[in-house]
């Protein structure tokens, strides 16, 4: 079967808001050898996507929204999960908290960030969503994390990334800041003072690997 295939067929599983179809495509896809990334980005973010854009022009209502994003849920459990099964050093490179922030429960993405930090041999503790800016301080505290990372997909709940921030720099505390999802952009990251922007999960691993100078 060709990529092209596969990834029309991980498109359509999201559009039919199917999730045994979704799992199965992503494992016969990583089966035939590709890459998690390749199924993801070709097929399963596009399908994702598809339906956010039908949602915005009034197609497609909040139930079918959810039920795309739990076909997609688990499409990207067996991506990150075959990711996982493929990486990690033995060491870890550094540590990093992450969640998405306070207002918010867009989760999908964060999900990729974090199976591609941990396949890159990072130690990551995920906080989960909804995340007040408190937590993400006291927790990069507890653990001595190097990194925070914050996700956002609301250009309503961004504004939480620039409040933890301001918590970090009003305290002077050393944690360098990494924030990413849909509505961020580098002009963001400079405006609010993160440390790094990250468009996507590979971004991601590279931003703080130079970060921290891995
Ligand atoms: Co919502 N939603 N949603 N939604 N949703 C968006 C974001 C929206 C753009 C849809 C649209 O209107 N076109 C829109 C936001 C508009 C805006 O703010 N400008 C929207 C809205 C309005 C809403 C609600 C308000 C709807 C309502 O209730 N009326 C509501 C809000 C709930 C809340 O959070 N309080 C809501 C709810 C939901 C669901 C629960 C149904 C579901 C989420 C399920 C879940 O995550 N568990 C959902 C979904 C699925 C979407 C869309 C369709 C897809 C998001 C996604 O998973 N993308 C989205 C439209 C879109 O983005 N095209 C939309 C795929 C994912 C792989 O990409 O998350 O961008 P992404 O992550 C990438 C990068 O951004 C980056 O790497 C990731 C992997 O490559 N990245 C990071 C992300 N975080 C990072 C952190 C890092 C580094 C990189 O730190 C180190």
């Amino acid at each position: 079967m060709a990529n092209e295939e596969f990834y029309q067929e991980a498109v359509q599983a999201i559009l039919d808001s199917d999730r045994a179809t979704a799992e199965d495509v992503a494992k016969r896809a990583l089966a035939a050898g590709l890459s998690p990334a390749d199924i993801m980005q070709n097929g399963f973010v596009k399908g994702i996507s598809e339906i956010g854009e039908l949602f915005d022009s009034g197609e497609v209502f909040l139930p079918e929204l959810m039920m795309a994003a739990d076909a997609m849920a688990g499409a990207t459990e067996v991506t990150n999960a075959a990711l996982l099964s493929a990486g990690g050093a033995a060491e870890a490179k550094g540590k990093i908290v992450i969640g998405t922030v306070q207002g918010d429960v867009h989760d999908i993405g964060k999900a990729i960030v974090i199976a591609y930090l941990k396949a890159n041999g990072y130690e990551v503790t995920d906080l989960g969503r909804d995340v007040a800016a408190a937590t993400f301080i006291a927790k990069a505290k507890e653990l001595s994390a190097d990194v925070i990372g914050m996700s956002a997909l609301l250009t309503t709940t961004m504004e939480e990334q620039k409040k933890v921030i301001k918590v970090l720099k009003d305290e002077g505390l050393p944690f360098k800041t990494v924030v990413g999802g849909a509505p961020a952009t580098q002009r963001w990251a400079d405006q609010i003072g993160a440390d790094a922007y990250a468009e996507d999960a590979n971004d991601g691993v590279k931003k703080i690997d130079a970060l921290l100078g891995k």
